[in-house]
């Protein structure tokens, strides 16, 4: 598959107060993951603030990204849209900006049957000359699906992979054994070490904004087999996550690339501006980072 595996941020999106984006910060942000040795980046997705944003704004955060990388690492594009027309038309433009792959939500909100999900994905995947990684993240949709039918989806000519968001490691070890040729993502950074000896072929994640030596530490001792290390690290993160959950995550880790000259920049509305004490938390765990 021409997937990429490895390490991939989803992205963060800076923004003025007014919810414009940043683009400096966003370009900085980008040079300071590539240089940490990311393998790609998950552009537009739930950490990108993409629900909150217009389909211009969408677009626009699409091909900052796209001229900043320059084609050193494969770009994932995340274009789903409540309007379907959105998703065509996002997806139509991530092939012209050179995106390595599309991605989608499951649908939502609505409580769609399996058969208009599947007709959803087919429909995408016919228009779209990209592969496309399903995205399953049933926490925030509202919407499950068994790994029976994820393999129906994955049969999608053109549907070649998944985000898996999702706690439940004996579905992503059943998927795994069904569709061996089928690139896995694990979604939630808290469970990546479980899930790449379950076989993930990559991780795509908020925290790696921040963490991604660390994250990329980890990823090469599992490979090595030094599964001590490996676990060393998990452990390390996951106390990094569990504060960064309890502090508001989007504009923490926006104010810890702040803390790191990178800008950063704010989120969106409804999200607000840390407070004075999240703000002094959020220095605690910029200092626990730097310490691992
Ligand atoms: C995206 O779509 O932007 C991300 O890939 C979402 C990603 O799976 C994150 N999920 C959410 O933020 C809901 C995780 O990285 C998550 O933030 C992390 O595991 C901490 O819980």
């Amino acid at each position: 598959s021409a997937l990429p595996g490895g390490i991939i941020p989803a992205l963060l999106t800076p923004v003025d107060s007014r919810g414009d984006i940043l683009r400096d910060h966003l370009v900085s942000l980008l040079e300071y993951t590539l240089d940490c040795g990311v393998s790609g980046f998950y552009v537009g997705g739930s950490t990108g603030e993409c629900f909150l944003m217009s389909v211009s704004q969408r677009k626009e955060v699409l091909s900052i990204a796209s001229e900043t990388v320059s084609g050193r690492v494969p770009l994932i594009a995340h274009i789903g849209a409540q309007n379907v027309d959105d998703s065509f038309y996002l997806a139509e433009e991530a092939h012209a900006l050179g995106y390595s792959a599309i991605s989608a939500v499951t649908p939502y909100y609505y409580g769609f049957s399996f058969q208009e999900v599947f007709s959803y994905y087919q429909e995408l995947c016919q228009i779209s000359q990209l592969p496309m990684v399903m995205y399953f993240i049933p926490a925030l949709t509202g919407r499950t699906f068994t790994s029976q039918e994820i393999a129906r989806l994955a049969a999608i000519p053109g549907l070649e992979g998944i985000k898996f968001t999702d706690g439940d490691l004996f579905k992503l070890e059943r998927l795994r054994g069904q569709l061996p040729d089928f690139v896995i993502y694990s979604g939630y950074d808290e469970l990546l070490l479980p899930s790449l000896s379950l076989g993930v072929n990559g991780a795509i994640g908020s925290t790696y904004n921040v963490t991604a030596p660390l994250v990329i530490a980890l990823w090469e001792s599992f490979r090595e087999g030094d599964l001590a290390r490996a676990g060393h690290l998990q452990r390390e993160l996951n106390t990094i996550i569990e504060m960064l959950v309890g502090n508001n995550l989007y504009p923490t880790l926006k104010d810890l690339l702040a803390r790191r000259g990178l800008g950063g920049g704010l989120c969106r509305r409804p999200f607000l501006p840390l407070t004075a004490s999240q703000k002094e938390e959020s220095a605690r765990i910029d200092t626990h980072i730097t310490r691992v």
